[in-house]
């Protein structure tokens, strides 16, 4: 009886939410398919959606729904992944492959259905099965409702920066060949600003991407991070920012100079033009916290042209000459401005932080080595292979059915729930030189299981394992409070009385600081199977990964939603 009142209600409701149009249903078509493009002097043959590349931006309002329609035309496996969106009660929609579906194989198609709920902000979408995500992403950016506004004042422009990784190979046969032979994966060759490298590259002027800009007004950049592998720092010339928001949560505004975005993470700023009308170089940089290790040290840039500077290809002589102005960006090895930029974002207080721990548990996260099969040579760590594990558990994903669809199912042999909750030898985690006998992890697919609605901390431990390093983890399916984070080794009695309850940020991607620890915690209030990983794809291509088993709670509304019928068979 209850029950009937509530369906015709909530349909009412419905009714009239779609009469005043507060919330829409976008349809749109994503065709992965092959296309030629032209970097660095080199045509390739990279796997877009529609062509695009970055692929198309998804512009929505907290509440509307998506309907996206994938057709997979390239030769690859394919799956997309909805960056940061909650997907409540809809983890069929999330998209790695393996742990929520089956891939997309060449040919077939499948139909991404979710509803925004309770998010505004800049997130972004991109592929989750092998490399493909090198070329396969694309901004997603949700305004607040109809008729309800930004937490700031209405910026006068817009604009998206979106930070990549470029090849001059086919990135799928560079994590191939690194699969073969236990060595770290070729770095990249170019970093890019919505796709292009810009001026300091050969062959890349004429596509560097100008964002234009008007004296006294204040804009609204939302910046991502769709690097593959590589941390950035980023910075425009003669400009503060005012970060207002990160990963699709608002923040108390603070202003920077500097932002250090990971793999994963968004960053929105406001930008004030209030310089000397002009151009001024739009930055980024690797921020690389490995010892010894080779990486990409090259400089992306973009043009923040002001509408009235004078046109430096018709101007006077000194204007044709004059380069925009560089801005000043860190050291690639100085973590000063990462930990002060981590520490500058705060939500706007005060937070509603969970309070009472059901569930402790405690991750480290890091590098190691599996031996060098016998007869063959390695290109790792002494001649062996490179791995990665969080708490000594080297993640393999399944081969012939998701996670998500073998837990729904019953069906066993998939995964097992044996996750440790600690890791499973105590050490010196951040020491100089941790003994070679920890260096290999155990391979394997487990979960860690949660009951609906326990309220969970994690503590991300890194080591110094091979190396210690600033590892971006990712959590599917939720936003969780940063607490605190240090460096060196987590200390339960000292650091806990150091956590922020007050006003913490709310993220989905963590930068876990190089030989140091973060504690995260939120309500397990989304049942499923969600991935948490290492956002540099070459760890979670080593392993470095785990997912979160939510069990149902009581009734529909606390339950995982049916199966899609289209859901790919494996
Ligand atoms: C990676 O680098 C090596 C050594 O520089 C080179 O031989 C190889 O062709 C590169 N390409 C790929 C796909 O790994
Ligand atoms: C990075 O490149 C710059 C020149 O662009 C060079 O001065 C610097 O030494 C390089 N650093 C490393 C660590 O390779
Ligand atoms: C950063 O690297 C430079 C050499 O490229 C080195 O001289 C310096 O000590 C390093 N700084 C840190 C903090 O590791
Ligand atoms: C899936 O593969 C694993 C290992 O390859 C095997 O043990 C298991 O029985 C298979 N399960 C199903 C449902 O095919
Ligand atoms: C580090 O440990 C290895 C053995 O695990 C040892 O061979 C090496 O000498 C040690 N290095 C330092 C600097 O202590
Ligand atoms: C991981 O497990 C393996 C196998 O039991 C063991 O040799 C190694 O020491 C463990 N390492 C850590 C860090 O727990
Ligand atoms: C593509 O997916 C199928 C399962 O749907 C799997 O058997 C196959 O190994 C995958 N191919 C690659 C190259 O990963
Ligand atoms: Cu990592």
């Amino acid at each position: 009886m209850g029950a009937c009142y509530t369906l015709v209600a909530l349909s009412l409701l419905f009714a009239i939410a779609a009469q005043l149009g507060t919330a829409e249903v976008h349809y749109h078509n994503f065709v992965v398919q092959a296309k030629p493009v032209k970097r660095l002097c080199k045509t390739h043959n990279i796997i877009t959606v529609n062509g695009q590349y970055p692929g198309p931006t998804l512009e929505v309002r907290n509440g509307d729904s998506l309907v996206i329609k994938v057709v997979n035309r390239a030769r690859y496996n394919v799956t997309l992944h909805w960056h940061g969106i909650r997907q409540l009660r809809t983890g069929w929609a999330d998209g790695p492959e393996f742990v929520t579906q089956c891939p997309i194989k060449p040919g077939g198609r499948y139909t991404y259905r979710f509803t925004i709920k309770g998010q505004e902000g800049t997130l972004w979408w991109h592929a989750h099965s092998s490399w493909l995500r090198a070329t396969v992403y694309g901004a997603l950016i949700i305004y607040p409702e109809l008729n309800k506004h930004y937490p700031f004042n209405k910026p006068k422009r817009e604009a998206t920066v979106i930070l990549g990784e470029w090849w001059d190979a086919n990135p799928i046969d560079v994590v191939n060949r690194a699969a073969r032979t236990g060595a770290a994966p070729n770095v990249s060759n170019a970093y890019t600003i919505n796709g292009q490298p810009g001026d300091l590259y050969k062959c890349s002027s004429k596509g560097t991407v100008i964002v234009p800009v008007a004296s006294g007004q204040t804009n609204l950049l939302r910046i991502i991070n769709a690097a593959l592998n590589q941390e950035l720092y980023f910075a425009i010339a003669g400009h503060e920012l005012i970060v207002v928001a990160a990963d699709a949560s608002y923040t108390k505004p603070f202003t920077t100079s500097i932002l250090m975005i990971a793999p994963g993470q968004t960053t929105d700023v406001l930008l004030i033009a209030n310089q000397p009308p002009g151009r001024y170089y739009i930055a980024a940089r690797a921020y690389v916290t490995t010892q010894n290790a080779a990486f990409d040290n090259t400089t992306t840039t973009a043009i923040l042209e002001y509408k009235s500077a004078p046109c430096p290809s018709k101007g006077s002589s000194t204007t044709k000459t004059s380069k925009p102005i560089f801005p000043s960006l860190p050291a690639y090895n100085d973590s000063g401005p990462a930990t002060a930029f981590a520490a500058g974002i705060r939500s706007p207080s005060p937070a509603p932080v969970p309070n009472n721990v059901d569930v402790n548990l405690f991750f480290t996260v890091g590098l190691g080595t599996f031996n060098c099969p016998r007869g063959r040579t390695c290109g790792g760590p002494n001649g062996n292979r490179f791995t990665a594990s969080m708490n000594n558990i080297s993640f393999v994903l399944p081969r012939n059915l998701s996670m998500l669809q073998a837990h729904q199912f019953g069906i066993p042999g998939i995964f097992t729930t044996d996750f440790p909750a600690f890791p499973p030898v105590q050490f010196d985690y951040t020491a100089a030189n941790v003994s070679q006998a920890l260096w290999q992890p155990i391979p394997g697919t487990k979960v860690f299981k949660v009951k609906y609605g326990s309220t969970v901390q994690i503590v991300l431990q890194d080591t110094n394992i091979v190396t210690g390093e600033n590892h971006p983890i990712h959590l599917h399916g939720y936003d969780f409070y940063i607490l605190a984070q240090g460096f060196g080794n987590f200390n339960p009695r000292t650091d806990t009385q150091n956590f922020n309850l007050i006003d913490p940020p709310l993220r989905n991607t963590v930068a876990v600081p190089v030989s140091g620890w973060a504690v995260i915690r939120f309500v397990a209030d989304n049942p499923g199977v969600w991935l948490m990983h290492c956002h540099l794809d070459v760890h979670i291509t080593w392993g470095l990964a785990m997912a979160l088993l939510v069990e149902n709670g009581v009734g529909k509304l606390q339950s995982l939603e049916p199966p899609p019928a289209d859901l790919p068979p494996c």
